[in-house]
């Protein structure tokens, strides 16, 4: 008899290792326990929805005639962490060999490691391209651009292909894309479940161990399997994908998910299958219910950056989220952990991310990341708050999204410069600037928008870093044409508002 490690973010009746089980003869074991909950004070939200899944996972498993030893998170004896549970379950039955599909975290994967059991960890095969074919496309390239991967995972999967051509003549419709959007009353609402019995004993559960986490648990009305995931995805291809493209960078006061999927978190844990989610993209598509700019525009997303994002944290090994090339190290301001803020962009976002444990990329990158890279956060810090604050952060795709893309902690490996801007970018796609305190149009002076300030000191303090790269030119040679004294109190400004920032005052 083996043991079959299932963890909270493998919940796909195929994972790899139930498949290279026998489900006469082994035992599943599925266990919720104080390491994961707590190696970041998660999101309650996120508990929650990983913990109710499992259950529900699990039980599905046992209807299925699976034998699964199941440990929840208050049951005595519960030994703590995944290694504790898995020796705990082979004292009791004898086994001495595991199987689990790897995990999606170095930690996990090292401590699996070093546990004296014979452990088997076979790859996780829920993703397009394996570990082989991403390190094969890294060989010989000078620079890993997602553009060039994500042509090969087309040709892989034939999405969107044509006699091997591009449907509709290109690759990458972006150009379509990036539209500011208008309020509008009759724009999609996300899906909503109302609790069941076992959603709502886990809200109780995670009230009372993690209600002092940063987040707001009730309210809540996720998808717990794999049933209503798949509702929340039919609900999307029917409204909102049409319109995905056209409003993908657009952000809104009066409606935090305008047109986005909501199906992070149902992937990422196993309750929707990628390749399948694409392939409802393109039949849409194909049946004329969506434009190509909306279709490819998705699908570049997952079978895109999904998929090369975890190539990327693979490829970079168990110190990847310990980078820090720009060498920062402020902390990380508390306003991100709900205390005031002037700043309406940044409120909003944090207010929204406390609220339903999610905000949309651009919100994540060009919001609450561009500020944390501009203000010069520790890199270390921005990663811990990101994995702990949505509930579809697993290391895997977090890290490199924010220590790569986002923080460009990675010397430039994902992005080819810095994703940073000022207050103009944000007041172009979004309406926060017209009831901000902060003047957008100010350049200097008190009322200046911080990031018009951070924007510059950014670039003065990177000089010799970024001044050669052909993309930011520009911008340097806008910095230097302004007058001496422009740039002096520009940087004065930014130097001001830090310290501020520094000794806790609301900025
Ligand atoms: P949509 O906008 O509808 O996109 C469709 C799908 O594409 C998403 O569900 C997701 O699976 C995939 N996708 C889109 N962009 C990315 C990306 N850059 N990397 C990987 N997959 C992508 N995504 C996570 O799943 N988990 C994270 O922990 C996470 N952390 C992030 C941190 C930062 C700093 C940034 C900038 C981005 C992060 N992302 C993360 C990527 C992206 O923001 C989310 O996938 C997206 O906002 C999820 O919302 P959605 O399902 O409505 O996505
Ligand atoms: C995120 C998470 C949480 C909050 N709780 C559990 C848990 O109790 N048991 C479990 O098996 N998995 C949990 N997870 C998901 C793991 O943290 C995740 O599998 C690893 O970080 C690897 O991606
Ligand atoms: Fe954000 Fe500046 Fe706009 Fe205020 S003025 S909302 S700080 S970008």
């Amino acid at each position: 008899m083996k043991l079959i490690l299932v963890l909270g973010d493998q919940l796909s009746p195929d994972m790899a290792a139930l498949k290279a089980a026998d489900r006469e003869r082994d035992l599943v074991v599925m266990a919720e326990v104080g390491a994961e909950t707590g190696y970041v004070p998660h999101h309650p939200k996120k508990i929650a929805l990983i913990l109710a899944a499992m259950r529900k996972f699990a039980a599905r498993l046992e209807a299925d005639g699976w034998r699964v030893a199941y440990t929840r998170l208050d049951d005595p004896g519960n030994a703590g962490s995944i290694p504790g549970e898995l020796l705990r379950r082979a004292s009791e039955t004898g086994a001495s060999e595991v199987i689990a599909t790897e995990p999606g975290e170095w930690r996990l994967i090292e401590a699996l490691g070093g546990l004296p059991l014979a452990v088997t960890l076979l790859e996780d095969d829920r993703f397009i391209a394996s570990h082989a074919e991403f390190d094969a496309w890294t060989e010989g390239r000078k620079a890993l651009r997602m553009e060039y991967f994500y042509r090969e995972m087309r040709r892989k999967t034939g999405l969107l292909m044509e006699d091997g051509q591009p449907a509709g003549g290109k690759w990458n419709f972006d150009h379509d894309n990036r539209k500011p959007a208008k309020d509008d009353l009759f724009a999609p609402k996300p899906l909503w479940f109302e609790p069941d019995d076992t959603v709502a004993g886990v809200l109780d559960l995670v009230e009372d161990r993690f209600g002092g986490n940063f987040g707001t648990l009730r309210p809540f009305g996720h998808a717990t399997d794999p049933e209503q995931a798949g509702q929340v995805l039919d609900r999307f291809i029917a409204e909102a994908l049409p319109l995905f493209g056209d409003y993908q960078d657009a952000m809104l006061s009066g409606n935090r998910f305008l047109y986005h999927s909501l199906v992070s978190a149902y992937l990422n844990i196993g309750l929707l299958d990628p390749l399948e989610v694409c392939r409802r993209a393109e039949a849409a598509w194909a049946e004329g219910h969506v434009p190509i700019n909306a279709a490819e525009g998705f699908i570049r997303q997952i079978v895109g950056w999904r998929e090369y994002v975890r190539g990327i944290y693979f490829r970079g090994g168990s110190d990847y989220a310990r980078q820090n090339k720009l060498n920062h190290q402020r902390k990380l301001p508390a306003l991100y952990w709900g205390a005031p803020t002037r700043m309406n962009c940044l409120s909003h976002a944090v207010a929204q991310t406390r609220d339903e444990a999610y905000a949309h990329h651009i919100q994540r990158l060009m919001i609450t990341g561009n500020f944390a890279l501009i203000a010069g956060i520790d890199p270390a810090e921005v990663h811990e708050w990101y994995l702990s604050v949505y509930v579809d952060a697993f290391e895997w795709v977090e890290a490199p999204n924010t220590v790569g893309m986002s923080q460009f902690a990675d010397g430039g490996v994902i992005a080819s410069k810095p994703y940073v801007s000022s207050g103009s970018y944000i007041d172009r796609m979004s309406d926060y600037c017209g009831g901000c305190h902060y003047r957008v149009k100010d350049k200097t002076g008190a009322r200046a928008c911080p990031f018009n300030l951070l924007y510059w000191a950014f670039l003065d303090r990177h000089r010799d870093r970024f001044e050669a790269n052909p993309r930011m030119a520009q911008m340097y040679r806008t910095w230097d044409r302004m007058d001496a004294a422009h740039r002096r109190a520009v940087l004065d400004g930014a130097q001001g508002f830090l310290a501020d920032m520094g000794r806790g005052a609301e900025v």
